[in-house]
């Protein structure tokens, strides 16, 4: 698309991911005049950027697809139970294409600034290109693990190799074969990527602060046939997904607690959902999520597991996790923990032995030193709120956006805030976000935005934000929603910890999309109860 300067227009979208893509079609169908702004040269999100060497969805691919379109999904066949990277980029080319989103897209280009103008009821926004447009709306479709966390070590501007992060690989080829690679972080990043590293590297040295459960996904060939059979029902799928599932996938429903089952029973269970793959590890008994003793019979299952995979004793007892198991991301790997049994993979456990400096030619912990060609660095996100910061939001008074969020993001169904009308953020904090299946979480807050405009050019507003109040009871259910389980009371990135008093604040929606999706509609049905109309 052309540049355009200085253009007045009804919606600007950030962000070509998944939800992007979506909000640019919807927006434009409901008769609005759309801009989207994306930094990176074509669609795709973190799909784009994450394409290292395992990069793979740890959902089924048959949820993880968009379901508004008949037309996409008749067209489009997944070859794998779980899609890779390049094929669930080539995914919203293709969905970018039959939409023909790209010809509203600003592409390579940065939103640099938003500042709400009450005046003229519009947002002034300033860009990386010097593209200012003003727009009635801003809808901030740009993810909630995108803004990565940088490296930050000592002696790191001396290493002397080629320093890569999963989260924006780059687009030339990266040498691995041959390579001394160093991989830091073992969160999903790091898990997936440390296979394929370890099979063309000369030696692979993985650097575990904190080891994580990891459960294998069996991926597999698409099953025959299902793509068709849910096809014939999709708008049924669609419906069902998002208002009677927890997260808008096809999981197993969990029936009873573990004392429902003797101690066979129990391992049979757990045995069968290990042999079938998938992170349903989290959802087998309906306590293990709140009750400690509970739990502990599924996290010692998968630390058993580990303990039978990884021969050397030694290695295998640091990988153990000794958090409950899903308090923080359950990660699906495909060959993780074999891959120690090879001889030129080691484990650096550097919460025994941390990391001290890097050098020109590897890195030091306090211990060793390691000779590395090539450092990998998987270290995770400035979650929900980083993608946001980086565009500067202000209101009109000038204050940024997530400055007003020191004690935790504020919202109303994660969806809009007080002091910021007409902005709009689908999947944020406050919603059920990345607990749930994104692509049908989207298509959902995205119909809900559409309705709301519509809702308000009908009736000739000029502005909505949420009212403190409504605002104050959402966070108190969103914290209530949170409280009963032991996610809350383990530091990981979902969590946001108040560092004066200890408090701390889970990010997500913790309460179930069904839940979710009622609560929305409910407002959107009352005519936006809990938000100012102007
Ligand atoms: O990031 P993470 P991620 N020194 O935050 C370590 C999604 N995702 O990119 O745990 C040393 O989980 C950190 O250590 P610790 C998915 O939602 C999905 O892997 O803080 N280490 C941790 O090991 C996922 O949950 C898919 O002690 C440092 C790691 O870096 C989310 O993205 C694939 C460090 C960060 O782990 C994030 O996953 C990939 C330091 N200074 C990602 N700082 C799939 O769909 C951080 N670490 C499968």
């Amino acid at each position: 698309m052309a540049e355009r300067l200085d253009v007045d227009i009804d919606v600007v979208v950030v962000g070509a991911g998944l939800g992007g893509i979506y909000a640019v079609h919807r927006l434009r169908q409901a008769g609005l005049s759309v801009v989207g702004i994306e930094g990176a040269s074509d669609v795709g999100g973190v799909w784009f950027h994450n394409r290292y060497p395992g990069a793979r969805v740890d959902l089924a691919s048959l949820d993880y697809s968009y379901h508004f379109s008949d037309k996409i999904w008749r067209e489009w066949r997944w070859s794998e139970r779980y899609a890779a990277q390049p094929e669930l980029l080539a995914y919203l080319n293709f969905a970018s294409s039959e939409l023909d989103v790209r010809r509203d897209f600003l592409f390579d280009t940065w939103v640099t600034g938003a500042r709400w103008n009450a005046a003229r009821a519009r947002y002034e926004l300033t860009t990386s290109t010097g593209a200012s447009i003003t727009a009635k709306y801003l809808v901030m479709t740009t993810g909630q693990l995108s803004a990565a966390r940088p490296p930050a070590f000592p002696g790191l501007d001396q290493f002397g190799g080629r320093v890569v992060m999963t989260s924006h690989w780059p687009h030339d080829h990266v040498e691995t074969r041959g390579k001394r690679i160093g991989l830091i972080g073992t969160g999903s990043s790091g898990v997936q990527a440390a296979p394929p590293l370890a099979e063309a590297g000369e030696h692979l040295y993985v650097f575990q602060r904190t080891p994580n459960y990891a459960v294998p996904a069996q991926n597999a060939p698409a099953e025959e046939g299902a793509q068709e059979a849910i096809g014939a029902r999709l708008a049924d799928e669609r419906e069902r997904l998002i208002s009677a599932t927890r997260r808008a996938v096809n999981d197993p429903i969990p029936q009873h607690p573990v004392g429902h089952y003797s101690k066979q029973e129990q391992q049979a269970i757990l045995r069968a959902q290990w042999e079938r793959g998938g992170t349903s590890m989290n959802r087998l008994f309906t306590d293990q999520g709140t009750d400690l003793v509970a739990n502990t019979v599924v996290a010692d299952f998968v630390r058993d597991r580990v303990r039978e995979t990884v021969t050397d004793a030694r290695t295998a007892e640091a990988l153990l996790p000794t958090y409950p198991i899903g308090v923080r991301r359950l990660i699906l790997e495909n060959g993780y923990y074999e891959m120690y049994n090879r001889e030129n993979v080691t484990l650096v456990d550097i919460r025994s032995e941390p990391i001290t400096e890097i050098t020109p030619g590897g890195i030091r912990t306090r211990d060793a030193y390691y000779e590395i060609d090539l450092l990998v660095f998987a270290l995770g996100f400035d979650a929900f709120t980083g993608s946001l910061r980086g565009a500067n939001i202000r209101d009109a008074q000038g204050v940024e956006l997530t400055s007003r969020w020191t004690r935790g993001p504020r919202n109303l169904l994660g969806m809009m805030t007080t002091g910021f009308p007409n902005l709009f953020m689908p999947t944020g904090a406050g919603s059920p976000s990345v607990l749930a299946n994104l692509f049908l979480q989207n298509e959902f807050a995205i119909d809900w935005i559409t309705d709301c405009i519509a809702f308000m050019e009908s009736r000739g507003y000029a502005s909505i934000e949420p009212t403190e109040e409504a605002e104050d009871e959402w966070a108190a259910h969103v914290a209530e929603a949170a409280n009963t389980g032991l996610r809350m009371q383990y530091d990981n990135y979902m969590v946001h910890v108040n560092k004066d008093d200890g408090s701390r604040v889970f990010m997500p929606y913790l309460g179930g999309m069904e839940s979710y999706v009622k609560r929305a509609r409910a407002v959107a049905a009352d005519g936006f109860t809990g938000f100012k109309l102007s």
